[in-house]
């Protein structure tokens, strides 16, 4: 496919707060990529880097992510069990070892709680967690992606066909922001370009090879300390490694409800 002829709307817009307008666009596909700059202050995310140190950060399986990429915090689409569904067994008991060394690190202000509130005033109403069978699920995993990331995408919807939330998610976006970049690289590159069925034949370890993006129109992010990033993760997306430094994001996903509410989990 030729990238001659560019969608105008997919584009990245930067602004000192994120607005209800952004989150709509976002959530209808009208707009690539929305930022704010230095949403987190240099003392806001020195202090979190610190805080950190005292998390159980794990890794993730190697071999099935293609990289090493440390994480602390369960995310959803990691628990699904065997046949399908959620594993929740293994999920309710991640979330409540993670929710109990969150609260020891005793970080503060609270990097994730700070972003909820800032986006719940953009949206006119507070964020809850999304719920399963009335049970928060967890929001805000810490990342480390040093070495990039697979082109993927996340579509809870399709990760659980089911209906896993007792909400129903009608527009997934997702959230990330930096408390520590590397000094070149690690750029998030998202496409214009969702999942088609037939994509299933160019499968690599939990994503997918460059095949299903070639020629399609793209934004390149480069990472910066303190910024915020909201896009459409249904839209393929990948992050680029690092030259050297560490590139550590908090990061959860944002659901409009049926309802018109904003939901997280990760
Ligand atoms: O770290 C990033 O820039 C994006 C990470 C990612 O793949 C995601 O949020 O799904």
């Amino acid at each position: 496919m030729s990238t001659a002829v560019l969608d105008p709307m997919f584009t990245l817009t930067e602004g000192e707060v994120f607005t209800d307008r952004d989150i709509a666009a976002l959530a209808a596909g009208t707009t690539g990529a929305v930022r704010v700059p230095g949403f987190l202050t240099p003392d806001v995310c020195a202090g979190a880097l610190e805080a950190i140190e005292t998390l159980p950060v794990g890794t993730y399986d190697p071999e099935r992510m293609g990289a090493k990429i440390a994480r602390f915090g369960p995310a959803l689409n990691d628990y699904r069990a065997p046949g399908g569904g959620l594993d929740a067994e293994r999920y309710w008991q991640a979330t409540e070892e993670a929710r109990a060394a969150w609260a020891r690190s005793g970080m503060r202000p609270d990097p994730v709680a700070r972003s909820l509130e800032r986006l719940g005033l953009a949206w006119g109403a507070a964020i809850g967690p999304a719920t399963i069978a009335g049970r928060a699920t967890f929001g805000g995993t810490l990342r480390e992606i040093n070495e990039g990331a697979l082109i993927h995408f996340d579509e809870v919807v399709r990760e659980y066909p089911t209906a896993l939330f007792d909400q129903t998610i009608t527009a997934q976006l997702a959230f990330n922001v930096w408390v520590s970049v590397p000094s070149s690289g690690g750029e998030t590159r998202v496409w214009r370009r969702r999942w088609h069925p037939t994509d299933e034949a160019h499968r690599q370890a939990y994503g997918y090879r460059p095949h299903v993006v070639e020629g399609h129109q793209e934004l390149r992010l480069p990472p910066e300390l303190g910024d915020a990033l909201l896009f459409n993760p249904t839209n393929f997306h990948a992050v680029e490694p690092c030259a050297s430094g560490r590139r550590i994001a908090f990061a959860f996903f944002l659901g409009l409800t049926s309802t018109g509410h904003l939901v997280y989990w990760s």
